[in-house]
């Protein structure tokens, strides 16, 4: 965000401020009366997200360091460079820390030790799991992906973590239960974007059970070979690569079970133009912009965009006989 709009592909980036944010932000900018409508969009939420920025001081030596790097699963393949390090871990979607890109440093206030996550709903074994004990009890493995933004960037990372099955495994699911709804932690006191009360807080996402069960669905518990960093979802975040990046919902502490479509944050934000299933597909634009391509950032690339962001191979199975108007925001 901020004030350099000048190269045509930010463009879509500031139109792809979701509605929400951007009369939040105006709101704000009365507050602050400030100048510019540009200028105060990026001051607005940088006056929201201030606040202390301290790094979480309990939480620790990791206890999982030894488990780093895993093993190379190489049965996903890229078909660009990796993005640079610096750049996917400096470049953020994170709403609780602010509703721009630079929250790397108000994200180190996550306390990340001890933390748990839920199972809990329609399942056989209902459980709350320490991560450092869960992290033991499945086997990690690192995969390539791409993610694709809804706003229109992309990156190609290499994710340390498990298959959400082997979750799914933990969990024995009801015979009744077809969804999985993952919740993000509440810390108000922590992470400054959750006092914006307008938001649905806490961040809630959603699967289907057979999406949840799909070899692609991942839990990421790092990046680059190492814990994940607290700006991309630490401990764990889910990644599923065939749709928008709001899928994938970052420092996750439940996952429920359920027989009801989970309503997600962004569907509850801006129902017509965030869905529950938001596969990507080029040939079906945003409501404010075209889908057809992605930048790359880190580059001055781009490229268009694939269905199910070229991941068909392996999902597109899933949707046999869905309505094709449900598939794809
Ligand atoms: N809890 C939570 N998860 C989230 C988000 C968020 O704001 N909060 N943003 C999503 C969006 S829009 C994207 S594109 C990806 C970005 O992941 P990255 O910062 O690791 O690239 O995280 C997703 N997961
Ligand atoms: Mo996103």
């Amino acid at each position: 965000m901020l004030v350099k709009i000048k190269r045509g592909w930010e463009l879509p980036e500031s139109a792809a401020t979701p509605e929400a944010s951007y009369w939040s932000r105006r709101r704000v900018m009365g507050v602050a009366g400030a100048g510019s409508l540009l200028l105060a969009a990026g001051a607005g939420s940088r006056l929201l997200a201030a606040g202390p920025a301290l790094a979480a001081k309990n939480d620790g030596p990791d206890p999982t360091l030894d488990l780093y790097p895993a093993a190379p699963n190489l049965r996903y393949r890229l078909d660009r460079p990796l993005t640079k390090p610096d750049v996917a871990t400096s470049y953020n979607n994170f709403y609780e820390f602010g509703s721009h890109k630079s929250i790397v440093k108000a994200a180190q206030a996550l306390p990340i030790r001890p933390w748990t996550v839920t199972i809990d709903g329609m399942v056989e074994k209902p459980q709350t799991l320490d991560f450092d004990a869960l992290i033991r009890q499945v086997k990690l493995e690192e995969r390539t992906y791409r993610l694709r933004c809804v706003e229109a960037w992309a990156m190609a990372v290499p994710w340390t973590g498990f298959p959400m099955a082997e979750l799914v495994k933990l969990a024995e699911p009801q015979v009744g239960a077809k969804f999985v709804r993952f919740e993000t932690f509440k810390k108000p006191e922590v992470a400054s974007g959750q006092k914006q009360f307008w938001y649905p807080w806490p961040y809630v996402e959603g699967v289907t059970l057979a999406e949840a069960s799909n070899e692609l669905a991942f839990i990421a518990t790092g990046l680059y070979g190492k814990p994940m960093p607290k700006q991309n979802g630490a401990p764990l975040r889910v990644v599923l690569p065939w749709k928008y990046g709001f899928k994938s919902i970052k420092s996750i502490v439940r996952a429920t079970f359920t027989d009801e479509k989970p309503k997600t944050f962004w569907e509850t934000v801006q129902g017509s133009e965030y869905g529950f299933f938001a596969n990507v597909n080029p040939a079906v634009p945003h409501t404010r912009w075209s889908q057809a391509e992605e930048r790359i950032i880190g580059t001055e690339d781009k490229r268009p965009t694939q269905i199910y962001n070229g991941y068909g191979e392996f999902v597109a199975g899933l949707y046999d006989g869905m309505d094709a108007k449900i598939l794809f925001r």
